[in-house]
């Protein structure tokens, strides 16, 4: 039988609980998120599910954001495609852009897709498995947030 006597032990239980709860939390939260975006980024790249990432895949996915199919994307192009779902993600988008354009000269083409998909290709054998895909967006994602995290503003829409 529950007596009165036990009470304060039982609100101790459950005040150190909760406070576990919280500190477990955030972390938590963040990771589940960086997961479920790094597995939405699978599903929408790795088009024909042969569970390999392959070059052209990366090049069909870069030509589906080429909206006036000009032969690359800008960054206009590419915050119209990327922010349609979830716009709260500019910085996001803003981020993928610059890891994506790698000569830096303001547009994404198939020049920038060998440098990005040999960093991508881990073991560089010329194929991205699930798991070298995975583990690059994992951590590419992980930085984008914590520049979030650390205040790095939003350039919000580009004209
Ligand atoms: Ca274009
Ligand atoms: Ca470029
Ligand atoms: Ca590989």
């Amino acid at each position: 039988m529950f007596t009165m006597k036990y009470l304060p032990v039982f609100v101790l239980c459950v005040y150190g609980y909760s406070l576990c709860q919280v500190a477990a939390d955030p972390m938590q939260e963040f990771l589940g998120h960086i997961d479920n975006a790094t597995n939405n980024l699978w599903v929408q790249m790795e088009t024909d599910s042969d569970h390999v990432f392959l070059r052209d895949d990366l090049e069909s996915f870069i030509h589906s954001y080429d909206t006036d199919n000009n032969g690359h994307v800008t960054m206009v192009e590419f915050f119209h495609h990327f922010l349609k779902d979830d716009p709260d993600l500019g910085s996001v988008a803003y981020g993928l852009f610059q890891e994506f354009d790698a000569n830096q000269d303001k547009v994404v083409d198939t020049l920038d897709l060998d440098t990005v998909y040999s960093r991508m290709d881990l073991n560089k054998d010329s194929r991205v498995e699930e798991d070298e895909f995975k583990r690059y967006f994992n951590s590419l994602l992980t930085v984008l947030y914590l520049l979030i995290v650390q205040g790095i503003p939003d350039p919000g829409p580009i004209e």
